[in-house]
């Protein structure tokens, strides 16, 4: 079998990374921070058993992919072993192997198969304007599929959804000004046509991997996490930037950065969005907790609803 190919459900392959390296992969990533403290001892159990009857399925519309890339790049062990092996996850544009009708026949097949059960992952945002047609998903009998028809479809069956990125969450960068497409984030879309399947809103743009996993675990072992007014996981998301970043003593001293080669000093000047924004980047950082934005650049504000118009310019002060 291939590295990356995609099996039917319940015949993943047992090498490569097993439930166990998983599952200390993701305490270790999200440790520290409160996250694990969420896991009871019964972690291991529960979400081995919830991994039996309820599959991920991924379906991208507009985006960058970026939020997948983030995700494959991220963490080690390779995610993509993760996601294929571990939590079953059944369809994903980027990573499987099949495509064409099969791929979508087959996506499908399972959600039909786990109804109530499954957990649908958005990444990207749903143009709804012109009948969908800005984004085709594939052809289903002779018919063509668009992602409007998919998250209809499959919003309705999924047991909860997951919006990754702002793109799904709030339209993000497709749906900035300018756009002609109707580009619409899910639980907007999910208003439009009553579908009430419960959505848990990942932001960023992109994600950031230990969000989305993070947020994927809860789900499978402890239901849905507590969500703030936006929708998302007030574990990740309940906290400002700016209230918690290590240049605050500067910004109360009047110390401010000039540039942004300049080493020292807060960078509100320069454009950062942190006071509006809830995010734990400042704690949590990114390319693996090597750095965060506000090291070599400022925060855009990319988790916030608004984005990117409301942070528009992203390099002048608010
Ligand atoms: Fe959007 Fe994510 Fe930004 Fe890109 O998929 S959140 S444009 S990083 O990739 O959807
Ligand atoms: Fe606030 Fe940004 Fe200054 Fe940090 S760099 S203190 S987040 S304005
Ligand atoms: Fe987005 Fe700001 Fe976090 Fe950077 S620091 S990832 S711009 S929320």
């Amino acid at each position: 079998m291939k590295k990356n190919e995609m099996l039917p459900y319940g015949q993943q392959t047992k090498t490569g990374v097993s439930r166990r390296t998983f599952l200390k992969t993701v305490t270790g990533t999200i440790a520290g921070i409160g996250v694990s403290q969420m896991f009871n001892p019964a972690l291991v159990s529960a979400l081995e058993k919830a991994l039996e009857t309820h599959p991920v399925l991924w379906v991208q519309g507009q985006s960058c992919s970026g939020c997948s890339v983030s995700l494959l790049n991220n963490v080690d062990p390779s995610i993509a072993d993760i996601l294929l092996k571990v939590i079953s996850l059944q369809y994903h544009p980027t990573v499987m192997a099949a495509e064409g009708e099969t791929a979508l026949e087959n996506l499908y097949r399972v959600a039909e198969k786990y109804k109530g059960k499954f957990s649908l992952v958005v990444e990207g945002a749903i143009p709804m304007a012109a009948n969908g047609k800005y984004c085709n998903f594939g052809e289903l009998n002779n018919k063509e599929i668009t992602m409007v028809d998919v998250v209809k479809d499959l919003g309705v069956k999924a047991g909860s959804v997951l919006a990754v990125g702002t793109c799904a969450a709030y339209g993000g960068i497709p749906a900035a000004a300018g756009s002609e497409t109707g580009a619409t984030g899910v639980m907007n879309f999910f208003q439009t046509y009553g579908i009430k399947t419960p959505v848990v809103n990942i932001p960023g743009c992109p994600s950031h991997p230990d969000w989305i996993v993070g947020s994927i675990v809860h789900l499978l072992t402890k239901g849905l996490p507590e969500l703030d007014s936006d929708g998302r996981p007030t574990i990740f998301f309940g906290n400002n930037i700016h209230d918690n970043c290590p240049n605050l003593k500067d910004y109360d001293a009047g110390v401010m950065a000039g540039k942004l080669s300049d080493a020292k000093g807060c960078r509100m000047d320069l454009g950062c969005k942190g006071p509006d924004t809830y995010a734990d980047c400042y704690k949590r950082k990114w390319n693996s907790g090597l750095n965060w934005c506000v090291d070599n650049s400022v925060c855009i504000g990319c988790v916030e609803p608004g984005f990117p118009d409301a942070s528009s310019p992203f390099y002048e002060p608010a």
